[in-house]
């Protein structure tokens, strides 16, 4: 790939190019990011958002860092540092760094060269996801062909929350990686999108991502799965991850546990998409231990949005005086998810399952 994916480039003079994931569906604009204060912020501030990404994103993050840096391996060492505090759940971001650091730590080059090092290993970080991605399309699309046999349905409904396309991992996505695929083989498919309350990427990312792909869907009030799933309109749901613990448990955008538990009481297959960097083998039980990002309670009381004249603005639709409460994930405990969908297949979501498929890895 060298470097060009959809979501993020690299210009002439090696800076990142991002798209601006703040302002779609209404506007298309992108941001550069030149140094590792702008990584963070573009990372904080989700001008960027999606684990794998931000994952990305933190890799070329060091690779600027040490540009920035002169040869001065203690300033390096520290900015990397602050790129991998940056935010706290997605363990994509904490995995890139660190294999940036490995990179660093290993070699015995300097200055430009070992710059050019850096870059060439968060390309390398990229190109991987996106080999990583292209199998669980496969896989993906191979289990939803399987129900669609054993049920003989014309249409395949699926339900997805947040967004988990290609804005959020290069070049495919999780998620949405099987719906592309499925639609390439001739696949009627229809997506329930999740508007996913507060900052609503379904509504704004996944609806924009699922039109330019010409896919069929229709956006939902985050209230209205479990409704659809008792009726029979949803054949199966399927979401990314941000970390996924050892022990299955997956740490996902708020308001997955809530879709995982109506799709076992209404028996419908809960499937998780996630390539291995997604993975944290060293958290043993997710529930417990996943760390959960608390943001600004103004991402719960102001909206932003088009008016009737065309012009993007901010709403508030809560009164000032109400405090609110805003967790930016929550974790589906493993006994609720069918299977995480890898780039090695389709594994169960328990310790022994997740052993023996990943062992290399751990
Ligand atoms: P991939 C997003 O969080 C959502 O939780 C989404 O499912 C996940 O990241 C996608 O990550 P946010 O960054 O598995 O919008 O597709 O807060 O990498």
């Amino acid at each position: 790939m060298q470097g060009q994916y959809k979501a993020l480039w690299l210009d002439k003079d090696n800076n990142l190019e991002v798209l601006d994931q703040r302002v779609l569906p209404f506007e298309e604009t992108t941001v550069t990011i030149t140094n590792t204060q702008e990584t963070i912020e573009a990372i904080k501030n989700m001008t960027v958002r999606g684990a794998g990404i931000i994952g990305n994103v933190a890799g070329f993050g060091v690779y600027l860092a040490c540009r920035e840096s002169n040869g001065d391996i203690e300033k390096l060492i520290y900015l990397a540092e602050q790129i991998r505090e940056s935010r706290p759940t997605a363990v994509n971001l904490m995995w890139a760094v660190d294999r940036m650091m490995e990179t660093l730590l290993n070699s015995d080059l300097h200055d430009l060269e070992l710059t050019q090092e850096l870059l060439e290993e968060a390309i390398k970080i990229a190109d991987e996801d996106c080999m990583r991605t292209e199998k669980i399309a496969q896989y993906g699309a191979d289990i939803i062909e399987e129900i669609m046999l054993n049920r003989e349905i014309d249409t395949f409904d699926i339900l997805t929350h947040c967004n988990a396309g290609w804005l959020a991992i290069v070049d495919s996505g999780t998620a949405l990686a099987p719906i592309y695929e499925a639609k390439k083989r001739g696949i009627n498919i229809h997506v329930w999108v999740d508007e996913t309350r507060p900052r609503n990427q379904g509504a704004n990312l996944t609806a924009w991502e699922l039109s330019k792909a010409g896919v069929e869907h229709t956006v939902i009030a985050d209230n209205t799965g479990g409704h659809l799933m008792q009726n029979h309109m949803v054949d199966m749901v399927i979401t990314g991850a941000d970390r996924v613990a050892r022990n299955g448990d997956s740490a996902n955008k708020i308001g997955t546990y809530l879709k995982a538990l109506s799709a076992k009481d209404n028996n419908i297959p809960f499937y998780i998409a996630l390539p291995s960097s997604t993975f944290d083998f060293t958290t043993l039980d997710g529930v417990r231990d996943i760390p959960i990002e608390i943001r600004s309670e103004n991402e719960v009381k102001y909206m932003r949005g088009m008016d009737s004249d065309g012009e993007i603005k901010e709403f508030q639709i809560v009164q000032s005086q109400s405090p609110a409460l805003n967790y930016g994930f929550d974790v589906t405990p493993a006994r609720l998810i069918t299977g995480l969908l890898t780039e090695r297949g389709v594994c169960d979501a328990n310790v022994d399952a997740i052993s023996e498929m990943f062992e290399d890895l751990i």
